[in-house]
């Protein structure tokens, strides 16, 4: 077999900016080791999210020109609702302008306090919106989704047997829907099964409940669904969205994943009162509903953007990349979730660095020391974004896993950067005894991974700096917010 090759060419560059080791150990710690305080140009990598960073076609360029910006019946709305109906199915389609937005409308329409939300695992804004309705969020996801080295072709599937347990616990009244992510972003981007979707339905059938998609990456969770489960090889892209779609009652997207766009997103339904519901209080925080909070030069982004992602040649070459990454940093050691998704490599950070204690933030280690070495920024999951802090005691409580997410951006890298970044990570890997952990100085009450400030151990310090070992590390949380970076 021949090199799965980019299936594109590449017609207009951005420069990337290089940096030398001080300065990156410079401004780690003026950014108080927190990569999401960083300057997008000090970085050489950046591997923080595949969200509103592909790199567009020119076809998507070529429609935003055809943008018509009217406030009302604009076409560019027209193209965009036309394609979201041919590709989900569903009737009623209701622009947004990000997924975080699709999600407050719907969960503030339909969720009373004390309502329970089940889901495969929420993504955290997903979680957030549930939460501020007074409703409970619960992430169902099967066992094996829990241990990163297992390996399972669909360890995104949700538990179907705690699905229904949990309707009898709570009554089937207390839950306006289920929702299940495409792929499971959290738990490592893994896909679901067809078979899945297709059990958590009959058990939504079954007590009358409405069944959703959370689908940022309906695209790449189908893709695998061609790959891996049996009777689907030869299925036609288009029909395998069909069919996953046509198991539910609707749908929130943010287009900025699988939508090929660098903002956008949508909530769809088929139910017409639902949706004059939703549209007031679309009105009332997005904007019309035939634009939504987009302009309509993003609707026409979007609807190009939805075919070309079902593309398989695209989508071949996608998943080779995410797989390429896993499979080189495996086969020299490095603890990954496997098997490799769809969107993103995740590190196992608690495996990676087996001498830290989840609380000294082995996560945010792994993530400070790939930009030192190589420039390389990516994510923690694990304690940093997920652990709790206790304000009346001032006790952490550790996250149930510690994974560094290495998302690739679509269509933006080429194969000399994975390589690139291989070496960078082999280099961490190699001197992976020596390295030491983090404790917070600053922490926000809520969200607090994109605010917070750390502090390097002894270990990290003294390669840093040259500064002498600080010894035990006391629980020390300085509340007080630090003076602003973003400004
Ligand atoms: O960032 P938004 O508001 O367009 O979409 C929110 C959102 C909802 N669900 C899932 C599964 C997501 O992954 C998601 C956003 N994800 C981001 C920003 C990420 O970095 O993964």
């Amino acid at each position: 077999m021949k090199t799965i090759i980019e299936p594109f060419r590449i017609k207009v560059v951005e420069p990337i900016r290089m940096t030398t080791r001080e300065e990156r150990a410079h401004l780690l710690e003026k950014a108080g080791y927190n990569v999401f305080l960083l300057h997008s140009d000090d970085v050489l990598i950046d591997l923080l999210t595949d969200s509103g960073t592909a790199a567009m076609s020119a076809a998507q360029w070529g429609a935003i020109m055809r943008g018509d910006e009217s406030y009302a019946g604009s076409p560019s709305y027209y193209r965009f609702r036309d394609t979201v109906r041919e590709i989900f199915g569903f009737k009623q389609i209701i622009p947004t302008h990000q997924g975080r937005a699709a999600e407050r409308i719907l969960f503030s329409t339909v969720c009373e306090p004390g309502d329970v939300v089940p889901n495969n695992t929420h993504f955290d804004t997903t979680r957030a919106n549930i939460e501020a309705t007074g409703a409970r969020a619960v992430d169902l996801p099967i066992a094996e989704g829990l241990i990163p080295s297992h390996v399972h072709p669909f360890k995104g599937n949700m538990d179907v047997e705690a699905l229904s347990e949990l309707i009898a616990e709570v009554g089937p009244e207390r839950v306006p829907l289920v929702m299940i992510t495409v792929t499971n972003n959290t738990g490592g981007g893994q896909p679901v099964s067809m078979a899945n979707i297709r059990a958590v339905s009959e058990v939504c059938r079954t007590h009358g409940i409405d069944f959703y998609v959370d689908a940022c990456r309906f695209a790449e969770n189908a893709y695998l669904i061609k790959l891996r489960e049996h009777g689907y090889a030869d299925a036609p892209l288009p029909d395998i969205v069909h069919e996953m779609f046509g198991y539910t009652d609707g749908c929130t997207m943010s287009a900025k994943k699988d939508g090929l766009a660098n903002i956008g997103g949508f909530l769809a339904t088929n139910d017409e009162e639902l949706a004059r519901d939703e549209r007031d209080l679309l009105i009332l925080t997005e904007g019309f509903p035939t634009y939504g909070g987009l302009a309509g030069r993003d609707l026409e982004a979007v609807a190009v953007g939805l075919r070309e992602v079902l593309h398989e040649d695209y989508l071949e070459y996608r998943l080779a990349s995410v797989r390429y990454l896993g499979e080189h940093i495996s086969g020299f050691g490095v603890p990954i979730v496997q098997p490799p998704g769809g969107h993103a490599i995740y590190i196992d950070a608690a495996a990676f660095f087996p001498h830290l204690d989840p609380l000294e933030l082995p996560g945010q280690s792994l993530v400070a020391e790939l930009y030192l070495e190589g420039g390389v920024r990516s994510v923690e999951i694990g304690t940093v974004m997920f652990g709790t802090h206790d304000w009346e005691t001032g006790k952490e409580t550790a996250s149930s896993m510690e994974l560094v997410r290495l998302a690739l951006p679509r269509r933006v890298y080429t194969q000399s950067h994975v390589d690139y970044l291989v070496e960078v990570i082999h280099e961490v890997w190699d001197r992976r005894e020596a390295i030491g952990g983090f404790r917070f100085t600053y922490q926000a009450p809520t969200l607090r991974h994109f605010t917070a400030r750390f502090e390097p151990s002894y270990r990290f310090a003294a390669r840093v700096r040259g500064s002498p070992p600080c010894g035990e590390l006391p629980d020390r949380v300085i509340s007080t917010p630090p003076t602003e970076i973003i400004t």
